[in-house]
């Protein structure tokens, strides 16, 4: 049998990130992990990281890359009726700004950094099972066909929205609360420089489209798809042809194609489940909630998650106080339920929905007209958009 003090299930970037947090504070911590390294640095997800996670990346000492390569954005654009509208975050926000910075390299950084400190990872860990995670807790696993059993103080659930931790708690003991979007994202990366120096969110009548980026010279696009629609019905062409036309003109131009190197959809979700702990086990990041990408949260959240998590084992492991562990899932939820609204909102004003008739496409407009007019709206995009203080 193993033991440590933490299990960590999932080396997502709240699995990982928890984990250099531990290990700098000297708490002993294994991480279990589902699929292989190679598969989880294969998913593209995540692109703009607020100021707060941007910190923690650095207190950890794994910012050096993302200091040197990651691009800092002071504003957005939104489109609509074929015309652009720059949003100034940099001035509506008390002077914040957003890294550009994938979370792919994200997790390649905490990834390489836990393996230089030799802290334990097991990667290909399958069928994770918890026991008795009301005290006591143990993590079962299979691992090079043996089961392997990790006893610990705590378990961090950090698997994700499918993982196991959260059906680990009985139904009972959970609320869910949960809203599904009737369309989904197909996202496309590849080596073509970007449209525009900033990120471009546009509403059209043919559904909503997004212009992300990696670096100068690397672009990742989205455009809104029906929730059936899978990337193999979508060709190469025909995704930069859909692109161009929710665009203004000024920037369709602007689009450089080229092929794709990675290409996929995603579902649109809002999820959350109350609380974010049962026993000794807490959830973190997707695992207890999911946002709609529109409003570039979900990698945040995970962090500020693992923040007020680390905080409250600190302090348990260092004053034997369990106070910040009792305030973890009330703290979180708090951030997260602001975090649900502002994505829900982003979503709910870009998006083509299809019964949303004249009346809300009006409606839609309206609303991107004022918040392109009104200071205080303006601020009150700027503030979400940056991610509130921890
Ligand atoms: P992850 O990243 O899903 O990691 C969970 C890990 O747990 C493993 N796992 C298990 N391990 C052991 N046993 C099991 N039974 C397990 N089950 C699962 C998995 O293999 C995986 O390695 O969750 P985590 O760490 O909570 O991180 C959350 C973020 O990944 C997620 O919120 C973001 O990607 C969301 N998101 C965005 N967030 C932002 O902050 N800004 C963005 O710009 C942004 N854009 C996006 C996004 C998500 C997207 N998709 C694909 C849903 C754009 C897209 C398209
Ligand atoms: C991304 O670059 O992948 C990205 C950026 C902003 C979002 C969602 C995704 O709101």
């Amino acid at each position: 049998m193993m033991r440590t003090q933490v299990a960590i299930v999932g080396a997502g970037p709240a699995g990982l990130l928890l984990g250099a947090l531990l290990g700098q504070a000297g708490i002993d911590n294994v991480i279990v992990e589902r699929s292989s390294a190679a598969h989880v640095l294969s998913r593209i997800r995540a692109g703009v990281l607020e100021r707060g996670t941007v910190d923690l990346l650095r207190r950890v000492g794994c910012a050096v890359r993302l200091d040197a390569e990651g691009l800092i954005h002071e504003g957005i654009d939104l489109a609509f009726d074929g015309a652009l509208h720059r949003i100034d975050l940099k001035h509506h926000s008390g002077g914040r700004t957003v890294t550009v910075y994938g979370q792919t390299e994200v997790t390649r950084d905490l990834m390489e950094a836990r393996s230089a400190l030799g802290q334990q990872t097991l990667y290909e860990a399958t069928d994770a099972v918890l026991h008795d995670i009301g005290e006591k807790p143990r993590v079962t696993f299979q691992k090079d066909g043996r089961e392997v059993e990790l006893a610990c103080d705590f378990i961090a659930g950090c698997d994700g929205f499918h993982g196991v931790s959260r059906q680990s708690i009985p139904a009972s003991a959970l609320r869910q609360f949960e809203r599904a979007y009737p369309f989904g994202w197909l996202g496309l990366l590849a080596d073509v420089p970007p449209a525009g120096d900033e990120l471009i969110y546009a509403r059209h009548e043919r559904g909503f489209a997004l212009c992300s980026m990696r670096s100068s010279s690397r672009s990742r696009y989205y455009v809104q798809v029906d929730a059936s629609d899978r990337a193999e019905g979508w060709s190469d062409d025909a995704f930069w042809d859909e692109l161009r036309r929710r665009l203004p003109e000024s920037v369709a131009g602007q689009v450089t194609t080229g092929p794709s190197i990675e290409k996929s959809v995603a579902a649109l979700r809002s999820f959350v489940v109350e609380p974010l702990r049962h026993g000794a086990l807490f959830l973190c990041g997707d695992a207890g909630h999911i946002v709609p990408p529109t409003g570039a949260k979900g990698l945040n959240l995970a962090a500020s998650d693992v923040h007020y998590l680390f905080e409250g084992l600190r302090e348990f492991y260092g004053e034997r106080s369990t106070g910040g562990l009792d305030a973890y899932s009330a703290k979180a939820l708090a951030r997260v339920w602001n975090a649900e609204r502002f994505s829900w909102w982003m979503t709910s004003t870009l998006h083509r929905f299809p019964d949303q008739g004249e009346f809300g496409q009006r409606l839609q407009l309206a609303e991107l007209d004022y918040l392109t007019q009104s200071d205080a709206a303006m601020s009150a995009l700027a503030e979400n958009y940056v991610g509130l203080p921890l």
